[in-house]
């Protein structure tokens, strides 16, 4: 199976984690996507990664639905549980993570496409949405504890902010929560770089 994904996308990273700790085995094809690959398009027609290629040539995305395709490959273990409210749970988290994701990248193309004369309100309501979402996580640490597929989103999606905005690190019990789980090492090795 090939996944191609860039090092610094925070949606292939809960795919690769995933891979990493169940034990499932990818070729990585880092993509350009200010160039994308005739690879990357014939397996999105929107050219986004993470695209996942299976062996028999099939494509799966986007990242919610290729996590889903790797978790069931195996059980070592469940990253979201097969039913039931604590399903529910985990893909709403995954979803507010990839939403913060989404938010982070806006902030940061809004600055790096118009360095000079970026628009301040629209950054500021990206920044103002990210705080708000970090008082969201905080409060509910608690149900991040088991490792399932909502901290590795969580931590995918702040490791983004870090690296594209780095003054808006998270501090306080966030912060704890966030170094502490950032030491296992599938979330090491998927660390962004540029
Ligand atoms: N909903 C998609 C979002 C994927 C996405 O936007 N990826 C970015 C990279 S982090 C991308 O491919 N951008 C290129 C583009 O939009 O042209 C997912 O969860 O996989």
């Amino acid at each position: 199976m090939q996944l191609l994904y860039t090092k610094r996308s925070p949606y292939a990273r809960k795919a690769r984690v995933l891979a990493l700790e169940k034990g499932i085995k990818l070729e990585l094809v880092d993509e350009d996507l200010q160039n994308k690959s005739p690879r990357l398009l014939s397996a999105n027609p929107l050219g986004k990664v993470p695209t996942l290629i299976l062996d028999d040539g099939k494509t799966i995305f986007d990242s919610p639905v290729i996590c889903q395709y790797l978790d069931a490959l195996n059980d070592k273990p469940i990253f979201i549980p097969r039913s039931g409210e604590k399903r529910y749970e985990v893909l709403k988290w995954e979803a507010m993570a990839d939403d913060l994701m989404t938010v982070g990248i806006n902030a940061y193309m809004e600055k790096t496409r118009h360095p000079k004369d970026f628009s301040v309100p629209f950054v500021a309501a990206q920044e103002a949405g990210i705080h708000r979402a970090y008082t969201y996580i905080e409060a509910r640490l608690d149900s991040l504890r088991e490792f399932t597929l909502a901290p590795v989103a969580v931590a995918s999606a702040i490791g983004y902010v870090h690296f594209r905005l780095p003054h808006l690190e998270v501090k306080g019990a966030l912060a704890q929560w966030f170094t502490e789980i950032s030491k296992r090492p599938s979330l090491a090795q998927t660390v962004p770089t540029a």
